[in-house]
């Protein structure tokens, strides 16, 4: 299949610019670049869609460049909601080396920083050379522009558009850059900076927008809780990632197969006609957690978190270590312990039940299981044989509510 046409059947072309853009894709040597903002010290889940279409245009011939946003980092993009609090020039700068470091790492390719080429810009020299071309009404009819009109946008923010429109400019100047790509919230900077290079040089460019990916219920792909999910390992853990990923919606699975994996469409085809067949497989899911952890993280990582999600979805939490544990239930509660106490008492001191005669109607039901062993007797007592290395508790009350004790 030609390069535009697994884009676009992948689903990631939304807007594009430039006339014959299909052909150009087609026939490769094209440099283009993609940029992001150091507003954090990783890039997380929603970032990476974009960031992979770099990775298939080179695959395709083209010529990658990864723009990290010294400089507009300092300034940040107008969101359609409001003004957006600045970052202290450290936290930006200890950002942006933790991107470069990222991005190189996961892509291989020439990191530049809009920094080093807008620092020495002045003033004058800035309203001279670029002002002159935005017309203001061109600037207030941006759709980003439009939504921010009646809770108000300083003229910072307001400026944001002209500096990405300036780096596209110098990029196809210095370095013969000639396409910009990204997720649809950038159309609007990626046309300026179009305009602003046909008025200045004349010459015509290129650029196409990816549509924003969400869940069944159109919320943005990539969140738990309104947290995002870290392309850093030490922010996010494999596991989290892979079962945020296990846990996608089923009409939703194959989509993401295509706009997040380097599997062909007979194989992504291949795969949607057994889920069709077994849905209770899963083997979507399955596919897309495992392709996506082991490109972030490598293949160890990647069978790591399957197994971790296989033990606890079978039961078999006794196979995962300490370690294993504290990451497979983060954010669930924990207590503590001392050793041989009576499970009665260990409920009720820990609010796992309200009353002691609450946690004798539990322990009756065979309701309580420590480390997946059903606990039926009022007089147990809990001991450290029964703990993960002589010390962990996964206690669960019911089917689905986890509490991790530690004996001390
Ligand atoms: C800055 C200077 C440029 C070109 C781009 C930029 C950054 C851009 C931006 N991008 C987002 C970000 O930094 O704000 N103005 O978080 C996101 N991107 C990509 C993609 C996306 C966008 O990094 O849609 C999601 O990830 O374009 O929101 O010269």
């Amino acid at each position: 299949m030609k390069l535009y046409d697994e884009l676009k059947w992948r689903g990631l072309i939304k807007d594009e610019a430039g006339n014959d853009l299909a052909e150009k894709l087609n026939n490769g040597g094209l440099t283009f670049y993609i940029g992001t903002d150091p507003t954090a010290d990783s890039l997380h889940l929603g970032h990476l869609s974009t960031f992979l279409i770099s990775k298939r245009l080179e695959k395709a011939g083209h010529h990658p460049i990864l723009l990290i946003g010294g400089a507009t980092g300092r300034i940040g993009d107008p969101r359609p909601t409001e003004e957006r609090q600045m970052q202290p020039v450290e936290v930006i700068e200890h950002n942006f080396q933790c991107l470069k470091k990222q991005v190189e790492d996961l892509f291989g390719f020439e990191v530049v920083n809009n920094y080093d080429w807008s620092k020495d810009i002045n003033f004058i020299d800035f309203l001279r050379d670029y002002g002159k071309y935005f017309n203001i009404n061109y600037m207030l009819d941006k759709d980003i522009i439009r939504r921010r009109l009646d809770t108000g946008i300083t003229y910072t923010e307001f400026s944001y558009m002209i500096m990405q429109a300036m780096d596209f400019l110098y990029l196809h100047q210095h370095k013969n850059c000639n396409m910009q790509c990204a997720g649809s919230d950038q159309w609007g900077n990626i046309t300026a900076g179009i305009d602003l290079i046909r008025k200045k040089t004349g010459d015509e460019v290129y650029g196409f927008t990816m549509p924003l990916v969400t869940d069944k219920n159109g919320k943005k792909f990539g969140k738990t809780e309104g947290n995002a999910l870290w392309l850093d390992k030490n922010k996010t853990s494999s596991y989290e990632i892979y079962q945020y990923l296990l846990n996608s919606d089923d009409e939703k699975v194959i989509d993401y197969l295509k706009i997040f994996t380097f599997l062909s469409k007979e194989e992504i085809e291949a795969i949607e006609t057994k889920q069709n067949e077994h849905p209770e497989t899963r083997i979507a899911q399955k596919t897309l957690a495992k392709e996506i952890v082991t490109f972030l993280h490598g293949e160890k990582e990647a069978t790591k978190a399957k197994e971790m999600s296989e033990a606890l979805f079978s039961g078999h939490v006794k196979n995962l270590t300490k370690e294993e544990i504290q990451d497979v239930f983060k954010g669930v509660p924990t207590f503590e312990t001392n050793n041989n106490i009576n499970i009665i008492d260990m409920l009720v001191n820990n609010k796992i039940a309200s009353s002691k005669r609450e946690a004798r109607e539990l322990v009756n039901a065979g309701s309580i299981t420590i480390n997946e062993e059903k606990i039926q007797d009022e007089n147990y007592l809990v001991t450290n044989q029964i703990a993960i290395e002589n010390e962990i508790l996964v206690l669960r009350r019911g089917k689905k509510k986890y509490f991790i004790g530690t004996i001390r």
